[in-house]
């Protein structure tokens, strides 16, 4: 067997070590034993990278679009030339601030480093911003206000220290599911370890959790600031740190105190029991290692930098910052949303961790890198970046490794803007996204397991990503088409850059450059890293930063010394006075918009839809919501809404978990137009953004929720790609060897042979069609057997509750039908109830619903690891163990 590669999974910050494979039969995926992040372990995405890594709708080419707007392939030469020319028309005529780059935490910190450089460096503006903007900037700004710089001041063992983990906002078990599962066990190894859940909804991360506080949503500021009066009052107050080491704390005192100066008051704000906040006040006051770990439920709000400084000022309030097992963690969502902060890749930095706004700053990067200008005044944030295309102020956009169609807020007007735009670049590694559709110029870009650099975690531990196939077509390195830019402008020395490492190493050193007490001190120093060749940088073992230059020395813990990098070197209590959503009620729509995040996908779904194991935990877009509020809705679980805001809406399936408190709605983020004809809720999210850092508020939009009416629902099952034309409603997974769709419809059929044979594309009439059809009852099914194999399907009927699709997938993977087949597919369900496996619960494993509950209620599995044992549900990586538990507790209501 061939030696496994070392690298690094391209989905979450946590950031595990993924060994791969490459075999005859395919890429084999295991986590990656040597990896200090996950020591082995994978989740499912990151289990079934190897599904992903298909030709399916890759872009191999470069691509300009001609005057009757057709794509048209190019030689790289001709696509950059064109793009290089363009650009500089573009500058030249309306000046440097007129072209703009939105990039991506996906990018590694190389492809990110030769961006930053040539925009700012080069073309003299600051307008590049990234996707990281909707997802990390409050916790940038909160950091920048309190320490200086923006430093993520905890370790993964700091978390499994800690005797209380406090996870704000955060749906850890699904987002974060390697970090979530070091908790576990941490809490199984330390019974005193306690978990915190602060989150409106009822999550699978509220499973592991001592206390859940379901506060109101947006009211995080109000409970931190209690907390603050509360440790004030009860003296949990480490004076000679908060004396030595910090400044502020007076003003962001009183403000806590007047807005939530008792229990009371910040219960009554946030909307929670009374006693159950003081049980958390209690627990936090007399626990030394505290870890207040936080993600979007903070960040993505248009209080978000408050937010993160409200939780800050706990820490600095108790001294619990820069010991072991203490500290405020923000936990990073992209791979390399960390390495993207260090290069600079917000629209409001410089590199390495030097000020945009510092005059002194600005020329040590302009001296390095020996450019002939330097950007001086921050760029356009994200949101204000697509307004300003939308007004023609920018003028050209070269999009990386990101989305934006489908992820930004009003999403409808990121159409607009991009339709009209007189240039648009987009650089991605699929040919069919939402955003490419926009493209005037299209480059291949490589993609996981072909590209080649670094990616900083949410424990800012450097790992390389290492490639381990081939290019396909001509797919090229971000950095490369970059540099390429750079050299037709005349740069040939500054991005002469021939391999990555080159690249790595000038970074490495510009964290160095100036990084000294009289000049730019900055905790970001790669010293040690600097001088490596390429055979160092391959052989690079994941390593946290700062790397000083003898390696060989232990690293003090962060803020150890108490010494922050604020211009006296103390920390800073930044006062925060709370204020509620910007949107917070419309008469027109009474609930809330919460978005986010399922466990088996990631973002825009252009490489976690590739694989069957991950489309079948959830298969279709739904909305969730409180069972009462369905039912002032006039809403069904099972049935179709409509979810309208004042920005747009989008059509889903109604789901009544029992998860969200009144009031609120989730509605997930990842389905787009080419897995739904109507679900990307990105165009309903208000474009409203933090006033410091510039992060949308994704959290929260006033919505309305209402019936989708129609007249048949059904579904399909097909080998070959369905045309979903005609259909008012649709969506589609991919299933191991068919295609799945769900649809619904409102026009009436009057011949529904002839209506499926159009669906189904089928032509062959000799085919082999098993029929049956109940007009009164409005019920029809029909399959396709070619050469006694199963081609494609159809049931159609005028309620939701059609036939179980885990049986009928089942029967795609039999070259032949059998007799009883074939009678199941005539009265619609199977004979055999054991076919029947339902909905999938365990993806490792492939384990359906009706199966574990069959174990649960018939083989006396009343635990999850009687039920690993023998199904090995939950045994892999875990993800699922909150589901099974949810079907052990339903199992235990129901009567004997
Ligand atoms: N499976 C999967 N994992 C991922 C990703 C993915 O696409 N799929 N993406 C990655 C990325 S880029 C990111 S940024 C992370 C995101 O990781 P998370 O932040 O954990 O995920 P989200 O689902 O966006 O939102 C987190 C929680 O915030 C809660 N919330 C909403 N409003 C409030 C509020 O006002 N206060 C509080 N306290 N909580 C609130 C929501 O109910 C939700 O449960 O996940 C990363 N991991
Ligand atoms: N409503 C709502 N919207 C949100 C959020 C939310 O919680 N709610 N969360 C926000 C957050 S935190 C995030 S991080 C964003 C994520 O949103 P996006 O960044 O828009 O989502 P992705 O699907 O990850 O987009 C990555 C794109 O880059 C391509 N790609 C992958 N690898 C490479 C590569 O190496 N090079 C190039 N050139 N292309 C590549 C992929 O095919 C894909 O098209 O969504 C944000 N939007
Ligand atoms: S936890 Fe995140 S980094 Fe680890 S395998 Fe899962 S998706 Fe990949
Ligand atoms: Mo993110």
């Amino acid at each position: 067997m061939s030696k496994a590669v070392e690298t690094t999974c391209p989905y979450c910050g946590t950031g595990c070590g993924v060994a791969v494979r490459v075999t005859a039969d395919g890429v084999a995926v295991e986590g990656d034993a040597r990896h200090p992040s996950n020591g082995g372990r994978l989740c499912i995405k990151g289990a079934a990278l190897g599904e992903t890594l298909v030709p399916e709708g890759r872009l191999l080419y470069p691509a300009i679009r001609d005057a009757a707007g057709a794509l048209r392939r190019v030689r790289w030469d001709a696509a950059l030339d064109h793009v290089a020319g363009a650009l500089r028309r573009i500058i030249d005529t309306h000046g440097p601030d007129a072209v703009a780059w939105y990039v991506s935490g996906q990018l590694l910190t190389e492809d990110y480093y030769v961006a930053n450089k040539l925009v700012k460096g080069y073309v003299g503006t600051a307008n590049i911003d990234t996707n990281s903007r909707l997802c990390m900037s409050s916790a940038v700004a909160g950091h920048k206000r309190a320490f200086g710089e923006d430093i993520v001041p905890v370790s993964y063992e700091d978390l499994e220290q800690a005797d209380l983990v406090v996870l704000v906002g955060s749906n850890t078990a699904w987002c974060h599911p390697i970090l979530y599962q070091r908790i576990v066990r941490a809490k199984e190894r330390r019974p005193q370890m306690k978990v915190v859940v602060i989150d409106p909804r009822r999550t699978a991360t509220t499973d592991a959790a001592d206390l859940h506080l379901p506060l109101r949503a947006g009211t995080d500021v109000w409970l931190f600031n209690g907390l603050l009066s509360f440790l004030h009052q009860h003296g949990v107050v480490d004076t000679a740190f908060v004396d030595a080491h910090t400044c502020g704390f007076d003003r962001a005192l009183a403000v806590a105190d007047n807005t939530a100066g008792s229990v009371r008051a910040a219960a009554k704000a946030c909307g929670l029991d009374e006693s159950a906040l003081a049980e958390f006040y209690r627990l936090f006051a007399r626990t030394e290692k505290v870890i207040t770990a936080f993600s979007m439920g903070v960040n993505q709000s248009s209080a978000g930098t408050d937010k993160v400084n409200s939780i800050i000022n706990c820490h600095l309030l108790t001294g619990r910052i820069g010991k072991p097992g203490t500290g405020p963690f923000s936990l990073t969502g992209q791979p390399n949303a960390m390495g993207g902060r260090e290069v600079g890749g917000l629209a409001n930095m410089l590199a390495a961790h030097l000020d945009l706004e510092n005059a002194q700053h600005r020329e040590l990067v302009q001296t390095f890198w020996r450019s002939p200008s330097i950007a001086h005044k921050p760029g356009l944030k994200a949101v204000d970046l697509f307004d300003a295309i939308d007004a023609s102020r920018v003028k050209a956009v070269w999009i990386m490794a990101t989305n934006p169609v489908v992820s930004l807020p009003d999403a409808d007007k990121v159409k607009r803007a991009l339709g009209k735009c007189e240039l648009v670049i987009v650089s991605d590694v699929m040919e069919n996204t939402d955003t490419t559709a926009y493209a005037h110029v299209l480059l291949p870009a490589l993609a996981w397991g072909e590209k080649d650099g670094t990616v900083t975690n949410s424990e800012r531990r450097i790992s390389r990503q290492r490639a381990f196939l081939p290019a396909p077509g001509e797919a090229r390195p971000d950095w490369w088409a970059l540099a390429e830019i750079g050299k037709r402008w005349g740069y040939a020395d500054a991005f002469g850059y021939a391999a990555p490492h080159e690249i790595f190493d000038e970074h490495a050193r510009l964290t160095a450059f100036g990084n000294t007490e009289a000049l730019a001190p900055r905790y970001l120093n790669l010293a040690g890293l600097i001088g490596m060749s390429a055979a160092d940088y391959d052989a690079l073992a994941p390593v946290r930063w700062p790397v000083p230059p003898d390696r060989s020395r232990p690293t003090a813990h962060v803020f150890s010394d108490g010494r922050f990098y604020t211009p006296d070197r103390k920390a800073r209590f930044v006062p925060t006075p709370p204020r509620l959503p910007v949107h917070a009620r419309d008469d027109d729509y009474p609930l809330v918009l919460n978005t986010g995040r399922v466990r088996d996908h990631w973002h825009t779904m252009t490489r976690t839809g590739l694989s069957p194991r991950l489309a079948s935990h959830i298969a279709e877009p739904y909305v969730d919501l409180h069972p009462q509020d369905a039912l002032s809705c006039g809403v069904r679980e099972g049935g179709l809404a409509r979810v309208a805001t004042r920005w747009g809406s989008l059509v889903a399936r109604v789901r009544t978990s029992g998860e969200l408190p009144r009031r609120s709605v989730f509605v997930p983020i990842h389905w787009n137009a080419q897995y739904a004809s109507d679900a990307r809720v990105g165009a309903l999210v208000n474009p409203v953004v933090d006033p410091v850092s510039g992060e949308p508020e994704f959290k929260h939009t006033p919505v309305r929720v209402e019936e989708f009416p129609v007249l048949w629902h059904g579904f399909a099952l097909s080998r070959r790609p369905l045309p979903m034309t005609q259909i008012t409603w649709w969506t589609r997974i991919t299933g191991r060897c068919f295609l799945r769709y769900e649809f619904a419809g409102r026009q009436r059929i009057a011949d529904w042979p002839e209506a499926a044979c159009r669906v189904l594309g089928v032509r062959d009439t000799g085919a082999d069609w098993i029929e049956y059809e109940d007009r009164s009852a409005g019920q029809y099914r029909a399959a396709w057997v070619v050469d006694e194999r199963i081609e494609a399907c159809v049931f159609v009927s005028p309620r939701p509750d059609l036939p179980s699709r885990a049986w009928l997938s089942g029967l795609f993977a039999k070259d032949r039908l059998e007799e009883l087949d074939r009678i199941g597919l005539l009265v619609g369900e199977p004979l055999d109830r054991g076919a029947d496996t339902g909905p999938t619960v365990c993806s490792c494993f492939g384990v359906g619903r009706n199966t574990i509950l069959d174990a649960i209620r018939t083989q006396g599995c009343t635990n999850t690891e009687a039920l690993g044992r023998r199904l090995r549900c939950g045994t892999n990586c875990g993800s699922c163990i909150p589901e099974l538990k949810a079907l052990i507790a339903a199992s235990a209501l129901e009567p004997a």
